[in-house]
């Protein structure tokens, strides 16, 4: 296990993992108050809560979504897109513009500029919220890549190889990063260890929350 990052290059840099993934380090700064507003205007009519896996627990982390379809998990059903909010019975709040257009912009600076994403999992980590490493494998099409950004606390994150054995490389994903992942890496396994209680911020912020962009369903 090492660092992939040299600690000391804290602002908007870009970081390659490979030929099919990049971060791009603090790169929502300028953007970071308006996308607070908008995901607070979605939670409040579609509210975070806690999805049951197939194993019967409950995730650690808290989960809405935004778009055409939001992500759901179940006991009875498992992992699956719904074009509807379980809690409301109503179509989940549509993707803002300027969600859309960023994770477009980033998708197209990673080398994948006709990503149209049509889904937005909106996941808040706690500071005893954990991930366990898994594939994201609920979506139509594996050639489209899925978007990531960080807000909030950081996070030790896990990046795997094709099998749950593969050995992982552990990095941070702190505020404001962006993450780009496709192509060969599409079904790498990943995980989220645990928060880093280590923000800058003023006033420091006690929860950590992901946006992940994805294209859910293949347009016919
Ligand atoms: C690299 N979220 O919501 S995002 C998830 O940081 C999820 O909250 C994590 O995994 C989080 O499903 C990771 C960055 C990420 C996600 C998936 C990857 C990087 C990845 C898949 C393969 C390789
Ligand atoms: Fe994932």
């Amino acid at each position: 296990m090492y660092d992939l990052f040299d600690k000391s290059k804290k602002s908007a840099q870009t970081f390659w993992l490979s030929a099919n993934s990049v971060i791009f380090r603090q790169a929502l700064l300028a953007e970071r108050a308006d996308i607070a507003l908008a995901v607070k205007e979605i939670l409040k009519h579609s509210p975070l809560h806690q999805l049951q896996m197939s194993s019967g627990h409950y995730m650690s982390v808290m989960t809405s979504s935004c778009g055409d379809y939001g992500w759901l998990s179940n006991q009875t059903l498992g992992y699956r897109y719904s074009a509807l909010d379980p809690l409301n019975a109503q179509p989940w709040p549509s993707m803002p513009k300027l969600l859309n257009q960023l994770a477009q912009q980033f998708a197209a600076r990673a080398g994948y500029p006709d990503f149209k994403p049509d889904t937005c999992l909106i996941n808040r980590y706690d500071s005893d919220s954990k991930m366990a490493l898994h594939q994201d494998n609920s979506e139509q099409d594996f050639d489209q890549p899925v978007v990531s950004f960080s807000f909030g606390l950081s996070a030790k994150f896990l990046w795997g190889g094709l099998k749950r054995s593969d050995q992982t490389l552990h990095t941070e994903l702190h505020d404001c990063d962006v993450m780009v992942w496709g192509g060969a890496d599409r079904l790498r396994f990943h995980g989220v260890q645990g928060l880093l209680e280590n923000s800058c911020q003023q006033p420091a912020p006690i929860h950590r929350f992901n946006l992940t962009f994805r294209q859910a369903v293949r347009p016919s």
